[in-house]
Order: structure tokens, then sequence, then C-alpha cells
């Protein structure tokens, strides 16, 4: 695997679960393939997941691990190219990129979407230079469209949770008090795209996402009605996608909160968020720490997609 950015990259769903299963069995069956190879992880943005479970993932497969906080220690970069750089930025990325590659044999990035400019976002333009110029691998640890490590942790949780076959997903909005990207439910879309599932999302209206990212699934906007019957119910808040509004905060209304009156109206569904997690805006205290959350299952997955991304990267190495 080359590069790791998006649903398509991970080839037939059903073989990466089992790939991910397996490596979770025995998470140190690898250690002889990351042995003298090196992995940068380059953060634009705050994380604490991420940051540990990628760490842990590559020194389970016996790698070296350096990692960089661009915001914290190293040189402010410029990522657009043309700019007279007369402001408070030392180094273009263009330089630092190869740069970075001559030190490393795999690199991940997170950087987020700016939330200011909808076209420059939904081009990928950090990432995407970062596949072209540093001559390595690359995998996305959230960039501006699409959360992957978060969205395949996700369908590895769902696959070990599900009690039918082909379960009813719900994707539902739900309040916060800053803006987000809409990547992770991008993301999630897309993932759960490529499965059988019965998938529906519910939102106020106004937060319709890109439906290159929602495809054929329902959109329900009675966040009741889609609840109904639902065996996960995996909540997220996201800035509006449509039009003018890209990048706002269109609401908080906290009857969007998930509470128990809603989580009754399920098929006793279970709870997940790919965290961090604001409580009583996004879900009650009542809902998380009750026994049909399953958010720490969740992140502790995080540990097994990014293995799997990366023995797979290192294999191709
Ligand atoms: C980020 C987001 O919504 O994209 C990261 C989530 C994994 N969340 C926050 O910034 C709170
Ligand atoms: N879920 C997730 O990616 O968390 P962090 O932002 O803490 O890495």
């Amino acid at each position: 695997m080359k590069k790791f950015t998006c649903a398509g990259d991970i080839g037939p769903w059903r073989e990466a679960v089992k790939e991910a299963l397996e490596i979770k069995r025995d998470r140190f069956a690898h250690t002889h393939l990351g042995r003298n190879r090196t992995l940068l992880m380059l953060f634009f943005n705050s994380s604490l997941r991420t940051r540990l479970s990628t760490q842990k993932a590559a020194m389970n497969l016996g790698m070296n691990v350096m990692v960089l906080d661009v915001n914290q220690g190293a040189w402010k970069l410029e990522t657009e190219r043309g700019v007279v750089m007369d402001g408070d930025k030392a180094e273009h990325l263009l330089e630092a990129i190869p740069v970075m590659g001559c030190y490393c044999d795999i690199i991940g990035v997170r950087s987020f979407a700016g939330l200011k400019d909808r076209e420059s976002d939904y081009q990928e333009k950090v990432i995407e230079q970062f596949i072209r110029y540093s001559g390595r691998p690359v995998f996305s640890m959230e960039a501006a469209t699409r959360h992957p490590l978060q969205s395949f942790a996700d369908l590895i949780t769902i696959e070990e949770h599900k009690t039918k076959e082909r379960p009813k997903v719900v994707l539902t909005w739900a309040p916060h008090p800053k803006a987000l990207p809409q990547a992770v439910a991008n993301s999630f879309c897309e993932w759960i795209g490529l499965t059988d599932y019965d998938f529906v999302i519910t939102h106020p209206h106004g937060y319709e996402l890109s439906p290159q990212f929602t495809g054929n699934a329902r959109v329900v906007y009675d966040q009741d009605a889609a609840l109904d019957g639902a065996d996960f119910v995996y909540a997220k808040n996201w800035s509006a996608y449509a039009g003018d509004n890209y990048g706002k905060v269109l609401s908080t209304d906290r009857s969007w909160t998930i509470d128990s009156r809603k989580m009754a109206l399920t098929d006793n569904a279970m709870f997940m968020h790919c965290l961090p997690v604001r409580r009583n805006m996004i879900v009650t205290d009542e809902v998380i720490e009750s026994p049909q959350s399953i958010v720490i299952a969740e992140a502790a997955n995080r540990e097994i997609s990014a293995q799997t991304v990366l023995k797979r990267m290192l294999e191709s190495l």
C-alpha cells in the first residue's frame, strides 16, 4: 500500500477487517517488518488517540517513530505556492516535505480543513502535496475531508459488536459550540457505503454533506424517526458544507443531543463516537456511561486500524 487517504485505498473491506482481527489476536506477530524502518508522524493539529494509537501500532511492528508538532518548535510552514514569504512563515512546504522524506520510510499527516475555502479544503491540497513530493508512502491521520483510520476502526468495531448480518447504522449530527470539519462524518459515510448495512443519516436542514460521500444513503431529517430500530448510533458534529454556509455553525440545538429517551427508540443500539466528545452537548453522561456505549472499544481499535495500514505499507517498501 503506497497511500492511505480514503476508503478505496483499503481494497476489499472484508479482507481488511479479517486482517485487522488477526493482528488484534496477535499484535506482535510482525515485529520483524518494521526493523530499521522509521515512521514520521506530522501533526498540524492536536491529537490524543491518533498520536498514541499510531505510535503504539508502529512500535508493535518494531518501527522507530518520530513525532513532529508543526506548530510547536518547527518553522511555521507556508502551504500556498507563489506567495511572497514576507510574513511569519519561515519555510515552504515544498522544501519541508522532501526534507522530511529524507529522514523516514513512511509519513503520517494530520492536517484539518481550514473551513474557510471549501474548494481548497476539498482539493486536499496539503496531503496531496505530501503524496507528490515526499517520495514516501503517506497515510492520513485526518486530512481536510476524511479520517480513514477512524472509519476503519469504526468498521472493525461494528463488525465485532453486530448481532445481525445487516445492522441498521444511524449517523446522527449532534450539537457542538465550535465549527468542526466534516471529515469524520464524510469518511464514516464513505466506509459504511462499502458495506450492505442499512445506513441512515440524520441532521438538521442545512447540514447536508457532500453527495460525493453520502452516495445512496437515506437522509431522514426527523432524528426520532431515523433512530427507530437502530442497532448502532454514531453521533458526530460537523459544520455546514453547503454553499455560502461552508464551515459555519448553523445550530447548537440541544434537542439533537443523544439522551436516554432517544436511545430508547432504537433496538437496544450501541452508542459510538470517535472522541473527543463534549458531554451533554453531543451525548448525555448517562448514555456515554451506559453499557451500550462502545466508545472505548472503538478508540482501542484505532491501534488495530493503524497497525493494519502500517503493516501493508511496510510490506510494500
Ligand atoms: C476533530 C473533528 O471533528 O474533526 C477531530 C475528531 C477526531 N474534533 C475536534 O476538533 C473536537
Ligand atoms: N478520534 C481521534 O482521531 O482522536 P484524536 O483527535 O484525539 O486523535
